[in-house]
């Protein structure tokens, strides 16, 4: 294969020719990517992969971020959104809610909602609130609430997870996103998050979403102290489970960031080191078909050059919502005008498309 001899050396040749040519890698496969493989190797290989998955199109959507509340039962290492005091915390009322929506309602065809996890909210209380948006606005897109959020709202009414779940889809949720996941491996998760349920709920109730129907989304939190095999392993469960449900729709590799939390003295990973995650993430993940740069928490430099790097995808904020990476050192307003972001990606050499939020173009 020319391309192949032209950038590989023969000993990188069949593992490339491998991916070149749609195959499966192997978790050491990986490994090998991040060890035995530059930098433009692996911009090759998972431009490869992405056009593969969608030409020269990089998707990106109109949304609102709704964070409903600050005050957390859990008590992660790594997060500097939690309020710390009883003073530090808000709570954001189904009419405040309404009214924020309602600002931009015109201009987005997604809500986002995620946040603290509430002692007292169970699934009873965020029916409410999801068939309140829903009333105000029945066009509107649903994501709503972590894996996370959903085991523990279940606990509170006593409900199993399939019953939960379907209570919220018949009060409006339309699909799931994919925080919460941070690393599966049990030792490291004990170490950021001890509070937070195992990696295995997280993929419980994933599975569970997209058995009713729900497509979800995964993510993984990097860069802090796990190691490189420890984030393979975590991409290899999403592929495994995606495998048998087919129910993600992209998967979004969350960078730690690290002002203003418990593990502020953690450096933060290099670009390289978050470039290879992401194009070993594309070439990994055969099945999810699409790669998300989140740009408010990775900022909007690297949201463009991701695209180099197997990112089809720009999470497309329109309002300054969200306050979960502002907190923890981004530097980023987040907030981004549709044309802004259709300059940065055709800058790019990409083609902006819209989409809607479960990825049928606009
Ligand atoms: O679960 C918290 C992460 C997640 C930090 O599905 C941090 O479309 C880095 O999941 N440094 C919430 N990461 C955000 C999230 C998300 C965002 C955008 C789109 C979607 C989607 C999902 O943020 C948490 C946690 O893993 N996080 N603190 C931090 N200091
Ligand atoms: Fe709570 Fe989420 Fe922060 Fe963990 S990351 S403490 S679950 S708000």
């Amino acid at each position: 294969m020319k391309t192949s001899n032209q950038y590989f050396t023969p000993q990188q040749q069949p593992l490339a020719e491998r991916i070149l040519s749609g195959q499966r890698i192997s978790e050491h496969e990986a490994l090998t990517l991040f060890s035995d493989f530059s930098i433009p190797q692996l911009s090759l290989l998972a431009t490869n992969r992405k056009r593969f998955a969608s030409q020269d199109k990089v998707f990106y959507n109109r949304n609102i971020h709704i964070e409903p509340t600050n005050i957390c039962v859990y008590n992660c290492r790594f997060c500097s959104y939690r309020a710390k005091s009883e003073t530090d915390g808000y709570i954001l009322t189904a009419e405040k809610i309404v009214e924020k929506i309602s600002s931009v309602s015109g201009n987005i065809t997604e809500v986002h909602i995620t946040g603290g996890v509430h002692p007292e909210w169970g699934i009873h209380y965020f029916a409410e609130l999801l068939k309140k948006i829903k009333h105000s606005f029945p066009q509107v897109h649903i994501k709503a609430f972590t894996a996370v959020e959903i085991a523990y709202m279940c606990k509170i009414d006593n409900l199993g997870i399939a019953e939960g779940l379907n209570i919220l889809k018949n009060a409006g949720l339309s699909s799931m996103p994919g925080g919460g996941a941070e690393i599966f491996d049990e030792l490291v998760r004990e170490k950021i998050s001890p509070e937070k349920p195992p990696g295995r709920l997280w993929l419980d109730v994933h599975r569970e979403a997209h058995k009713s129907g729900l497509a979800s989304n995964a993510t993984m939190l990097f860069g802090h102290i796990e190691t490189r095999a420890q984030r393979i392993s975590h991409m290899a469960a999403l592929r495994d489970l995606q495998d048998e449900t087919k129910g993600f729709n992209a998967f979004i590799p969350l960078k730690f960031r690290n002002m203003d939390n418990r593990m502020s003295d953690i450096p933060e990973t290099p670009i390289i080191e978050d470039l290879k995650t992401y194009s070993i993430a594309r070439i990994f993940l055969d099945n999810i078909q699409h790669l998300k740069a989140y740009w408010p928490a990775v900022g909007r430099d690297f949201a463009q050059i991701s695209l180099h790097f197997g990112v089809n995808d720009l999470d497309g904020t329109i309002n300054d919502s969200t306050s979960i990476y502002t907190r923890a050192g981004s530097n980023e307003s987040p907030a981004m005008t549709t044309t802004e972001l259709q300059r940065l990606i055709a800058e790019s050499g990409y083609i902006p498309v819209e989409r809607d939020s479960v990825y049928n173009e606009v």
